[in-house]
């Protein structure tokens, strides 16, 4: 009997230590070392969780002036916390799948657009009041607007918007009436636990309203996601 109660014992902490290696967190980010704890210009950051996304400044060597940050994020909802913004600010967020945003002419003025610019005047999607928690990779010039009314507000004058999925456009997507509705639909909408490619977003903040893509109010963002 002893040995039967020995045996089971010798097998009850062998599964207790299995059960310990496989809690011991799984965390390729832990020696990672952020080079910076917000966006240069934007004071963006990125969250999952509660824990801050590692943020890889790459401006240096790149072309131009513009800040350059690659964000390290597993598949999965993140945040953007950023600060607080007033009734009138409008944080603006062009994502693509490529860098073909990564061009803007400083100075653009965005009611009179060249082709392939971002931000063009009227086709910012304005999120529903509550939010949607999701991210529209563009097409056809749209872009994520972000309202002072629509970020959540977390204290300490920085406010958040979550996403847990994107919405990548399909080609069917676009109703026939009325003409260029855009409907998102369950072929178009891709959650973020799913996403194993990189996302390039364009950010930006008119900081002084005049409608002017202005140095120090937009940055380049890849958000690398695992592959
Ligand atoms: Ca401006």
């Amino acid at each position: 009997m002893n040995g039967v109660v020995a045996a089971f014992s010798a097998a009850v902490a062998v599964a207790a230590l299995v059960v310990a290696i496989v809690a011991i967190p799984a965390s390729p980010d832990e020696a990672a070392v952020s080079d910076l704890r917000r966006t240069p210009d934007l004071g963006l950051s990125f969250w999952q969780g509660d824990k801050a996304a590692v943020l890889h400044d790459t401006s240096v060597g790149a072309e131009g002036l513009v800040p350059r940050v690659t964000v390290d994020l597993g598949s999965g909802p993140f945040e953007v916390r950023f600060p607080e913004l007033a009734e009138e600010d409008l944080l603006a967020l062009d994502v693509r799948e490529d860098d073909s945003g990564f061009h803007v002419v400083e100075g653009a003025d965005t009611n009179a657009p060249v082709d392939g610019a971002a931000f063009l005047p009227g086709k910012g999607h304005v999120d529903s009041e509550q939010g949607s928690a999701t991210l529209y990779v563009s097409h056809d010039g749209l872009f994520n607007a972000i309202g002072g009314q629509r970020a959540g507000d977390i204290g300490n004058r920085k406010a958040s918007v979550y996403y847990s999925r994107i919405d990548l456009p399909q080609d069917t997507t676009l109703t026939q009436f009325p003409t260029g509705v855009y409907e998102v639909s369950e072929a178009s909408l891709v959650p973020l636990t799913e996403l194993h490619r990189d996302l390039y977003v364009v950010a930006w903040r008119d900081n002084d309203h005049d409608d002017v893509v202005d140095g120090g109010e937009y940055e380049y963002i890849v958000l690398n996601f695992p592959g």
